[in-house]
């Protein structure tokens, strides 16, 4: 068993990163539940997110996704994350949400369309420049609805043609995160679908280039933690979107759904030695708070994920090789269920106290007003949301 200090220490340093987007109105295509005290720009996001780090203390960065947090001086922007406690994080391109992306973005049959892409996604590692950040995260919407509407391999191509581009323009210590989505929004062929795919681009780019993980992104009964495995054996494991899903790409709270796979995959995570900042996987949160209020909900959710990272710092990984090599089935599996059965709140709990935090972080930010005071001083302009 890992000595306790070595547990919690190892847990003070693992940081999640929040995105912006949480904090904003969402829903589905059916209804968007507005919320009282919504940010209404992305200043006011941060000063959200600088409140999930405020009670954890281990929530230091917030994601942005351009065009939603386009500000006009970007550097004042990170000047405002810094004075609230926390820094500018992964930079979320968005090539989804415009008329001209209807048959895709960089694997548009028109050159034209392809190029509006690739300068949209320069102008986000420009924004890297000017805000600090490490990341830039691609999500492409990319892909057919129908048999023979397009050319799979030229569409690859493109793609390969765009990345490298955007590869060749990141500045030394940046990366470029390349996530996959198995479908949706469309329905035929999506040209990065899978791990397999992104990782083929990956590799072809060079080492900064590395695969992201969100946890909402595959099909049911998909082995996540065996993917986290090999990316981890590659090198390649760039970062996760964490969040939980019952059907396809749910975006509910991180450990919701599926407690035991959060613990599996941390599992892996642990095995690897890459929890800490500088084994260069990003922990970041993907989700939406349709119903929930926001605040808490990435209190929650951050909570969740420390919970399963405790849980797999607490794996016996010595009785665990012993009853492995040993051929014993059960004593093997019964040293990772040991772990996941263990009650590690209270572990959290006085961690959070030594770090001078209250021990229960969403019954501290309840109680401290925060709420009350953004709904009644948010009353006027435009809340934030998918598109704002
Ligand atoms: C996509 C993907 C991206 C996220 C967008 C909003 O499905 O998960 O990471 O930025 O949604
Ligand atoms: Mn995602």
């Amino acid at each position: 068993m890992r000595e306790e200090r070595a547990v919690k220490n190892a847990l003070a340093r693992h940081q999640v990163e929040l995105p912006s987007w949480a904090f904003g109105n969402s829903g589905t295509r059916f209804k968007v539940f507005g919320q009282p005290g919504v940010p209404r720009t992305p200043y006011e996001k941060a000063s959200d997110a600088a409140q999930v780090h405020a009670h954890t203390g281990v929530a230091p960065s917030m994601a942005v996704h351009i065009p939603w947090d386009k500000v006009d001086d970007y550097a004042d922007f990170a000047a405002h994350a810094t004075s609230n406690g926390i820094r500018v994080g992964t930079v979320n391109s968005n090539v989804f949400q415009d008329d001209d992306y209807k048959l895709g973005s960089v694997c548009n049959p028109d050159p034209k369309i392809r190029r509006k892409a690739l300068a949209h996604l320069l102008e986000c590692v420009d924004i890297m420049d000017a805000t600090g950040s490490g990341d830039l995260k691609l999500w492409f919407a990319d892909g057919t609805n129908y048999p023979g509407q397009d050319d799979i391999c030229a569409r690859q191509d493109r793609l390969a043609e765009a990345l490298a581009a955007v590869y060749a323009r990141l500045g030394p210590g940046q990366r470029m995160l390349l996530e996959y989505k198995l479908f949706e929004p469309s329905f035929y062929t999506t040209d990065v679908p899978d791990w397999g795919t992104s990782l083929l681009h990956c590799q072809a780019l060079g080492p900064r280039a590395q695969v992201v993980v969100d946890t909402g992104h595959h099909a049911p009964g998909t082995n996540i933690e065996f993917i986290v495995a090999q990316l981890l054996r590659a090198g390649r494991l760039g970062g996760f979107d964490f969040n939980s899903r019952f059907y396809a790409d749910d975006d509910l709270m991180a450990g919701a759904a599926d407690p035991f796979q959060l613990f599996r995959i941390m599992h892996e995570v642990v095995k690897a030695g890459a929890l800490a900042p500088a084994a260069g996987v990003a922990f970041m949160l993907d989700q939406c708070h349709n119903i929930e209020p926001k605040i808490p909900a990435q209190i929650r959710s951050v909570m969740n994920v420390q919970e399963a990272a405790a849980k797999a710092l607490l794996v016996d990984a010595g009785a665990l090789t012993a009853a492995q090599q040993a051929g014993d089935v059960l004593g093997a599996n019964a040293v990772l269920m040991d772990a996941y059965n263990t009650d590690v709140r209270p572990l959290l709990a006085e961690l959070r106290t030594e770090m001078g935090l209250a021990p229960d972080p969403v019954a501290a930010y309840l109680a401290s007003g925060y709420g009350e005071k953004i709904a009644s001083g948010r009353k006027e302009g435009a809340p934030a949301g998918w598109g704002a």
